[in-house]
């Protein structure tokens, strides 16, 4: 499995919308999160860049600084969610399935959905979390904190096959769940579903995130997941 993993994490960032693969194809991709979709992919960048001048080498020169800035952003971003201070990393956390099987701190096991974030590309990786099966349908992660917090929102690290989230629910003092969300997940490639709501009425140090693996075909890994909150 070992060797399997090393070479698929070159070639999955080739499964951007769809799922994530499990198989290696020998195809190369120089893809970054974030920074590959070539042709009409940056509106925005392009709108946030008004110093480059139109037409001929200068699109391809500004396309390509666009796509430079796109990719910082994206850094600067995961540093600030990695390093927040109202931000706390699981300690402990089961699964409804592992791949393999796997156990304690193997690779695919639930807990590598603890501590903080360690893939670095979009695609299959044993430092994240993978279910059973690619497409079985519902599963789910229950992650217990350090720290019980009034909470404010969670974030939860997708992988593979990013998208497949479709309720997030934290737990009070007495176990009881409370959904904080529930929905269609819009997160694309190695990058957070951020789930923000209102400031819990009580502490939670327990998490639980549920994805539909059906609706995104292919693999669906889950890296890390924060829990956000204040002691007050
Ligand atoms: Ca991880």
């Amino acid at each position: 499995m070992k060797i399997r993993t090393t070479v698929i994490c070159f070639v999955l960032p080739l499964a951007f919308l769809s799922g994530c693969k499990k198989s290696s194809t020998p195809e190369t991709s120089e893809a970054k999160p974030a920074a590959s979709s070539p042709a009409p992919a940056a509106p925005a960048q392009a709108a946030s860049a008004p110093a480059a001048a139109p037409g001929g080498a200068d699109a391809g020169a500004s396309t390509e600084a666009a796509a430079k800035m796109a990719a910082a952003d994206w850094a600067m971003k995961q540093d600030e969610i990695k390093n927040d201070p109202n931000g706390e990393w699981a300690f402990q956390v089961t699964a409804s399935s592992v791949y393999n099987d796997a156990q304690g701190t193997a690779a695919y096991s639930a807990n590598q959905a603890a501590g903080a974030p360690n893939v670095d590309a979009y695609g299959d990786n044993g430092a994240a979390w993978a279910p059973k099966t690619p497409d079985g349908g519902i599963e789910w992660l229950d992650l217990k904190y350090p720290k019980p917090v009034y909470a404010t929102e969670v974030r939860v690290r997708e992988s593979c096959g990013s998208g497949a989230v479709i309720k997030v629910e934290v737990f009070d003092e007495k176990g009881g769940a409370h959904s904080v969300w529930q929905g269609n997940d819009p997160t694309k490639e190695l990058n957070y579903l951020m789930v923000k709501f209102p400031k819990t009425a009580f502490k939670t140090d327990r998490v639980k995130v549920t994805l539909a693996t059906n609706v995104v075909p292919g693999w669906n890994e889950i890296d890390a997941v924060q829990l956000v909150g204040t002691d007050q």
